[in-house]
């Protein structure tokens, strides 16, 4: 028996990493009987007589996990929505991040595609990099042409386990590709015309850089909240929770409460009038979501 690292879960198998190499297996075991399905991430025991026949054992317990894109055991998110084609949406940006908030993930953001921009657009992306790194968060601003822009996402991910997520066609294979090309992941050029992405990537799957490990995903086009309570929204807004204790109530949802610390914030300009728009839109979403039985 043997400890592994599932890399890699396609058609029916999981592909195990192993002292740098790979093991093709079959799920079999306890965590079928507990309707656990491995995941890619997951820290397995397998049993393997050569490299195309193994077989899952047992999966260790999670400290995280992902149901989109599937994935356990990240120690951060990275972010990646691109400047243009397709156009920089602050929506899907905040939605991205309340997600991994939620999980009490680490994210850190990359706006791709910056050579595509004018000038005025240069200045408008910086000034989102400036707000988004106000409240703590890493931005970079990159593009696949520009080393040192790769240099900087390339030392976030040394040593740790990181999942990439964004849109279709915002270029998170093709970041990877351009730190390190031995990985050569199919990236789409033909989707570009249109300016969305086609999703090129279908699958899930880590790939070792700069002695970490770094999930590459599918693109999305929408993402919903799915179980996310209204009085965890508040949580996810680092901003926020700063100055929290500060509302006149306690468990204030900063929306139509008087003395709200948060508002406050927004009227003399520290807090983001986007960011507390989209906030209060997200509220909204998550009230208005219909029970499920
Ligand atoms: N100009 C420019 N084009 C880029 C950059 N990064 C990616 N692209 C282009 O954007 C297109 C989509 O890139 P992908 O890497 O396939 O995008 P993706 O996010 O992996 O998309 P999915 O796999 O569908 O989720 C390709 O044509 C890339 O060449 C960049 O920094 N600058
Ligand atoms: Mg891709
Ligand atoms: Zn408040």
């Amino acid at each position: 028996m043997t400890t592994g690292k599932i890399i890699k879960a396609l058609a029916g198998f999981y592909y195990v990493l192993h002292d740098g190499d790979v093991y093709q297996c079959r799920g079999r075991g306890n965590f079928r009987k507990k309707k656990v399905t491995p995941l890619v991430g997951d820290n397995v025991e397998f049993k393997a007589d050569n490299q195309e026949e193994g077989y899952i054992l047992s999966i260790d317990n999670r400290k995280n996990e992902f149901v989109r894109p599937p994935i356990a055991n990240v120690d951060q998110a990275l972010i990646v929505t691109s400047a243009v084609k397709p156009d920089f949406n602050a929506l899907l940006l905040d939605r991205f991040l309340v997600l991994v908030e939620a999980k009490r993930i680490e994210p850190f953001i990359v706006i791709s595609k910056m050579d595509q921009l004018t000038d005025g657009e240069v200045k408008e992306m910086e000034s989102y990099k400036a707000m988004y790194e106000k409240i703590g968060y890493s931005v970079i601003l990159s593009s696949v042409n520009d080393p040192s822009s790769m240099d900087q996402v390339q030392s976030h991910l040394s040593g740790r386990t990181t999942v990439i997520a964004g849109q279709s066609g915002v270029g998170k294979s093709s970041l990877l590709n351009s730190i390190d090309p031995r990985l050569s992941i199919d990236t789409d050029d033909i989707s570009e015309s249109l300016g969305r992405g086609k999703h090129t990537t279908r699958h899930v799957e880590l790939y070792e850089i700069s002695g970490g490990l770094v999930a590459d995903t599918p693109g999305f086009s929408s993402l919903e909240f799915g179980d996310l309570e209204l009085d965890q929204l508040p949580e996810c807004f680092p901003e926020f929770v700063e100055v929290q204790n500060d509302c006149k109530f306690r468990g204030c949802l900063h929306n139509k409460e008087p003395k709200c610390a948060v508002k406050a914030g927004v009227e003399d300009g520290t807090i983001s009038q986007q960011r507390y728009d989209h906030y209060v839109h997200f509220l909204e979403e998550i009230q208005n979501r219909k029970p499920r039985y």
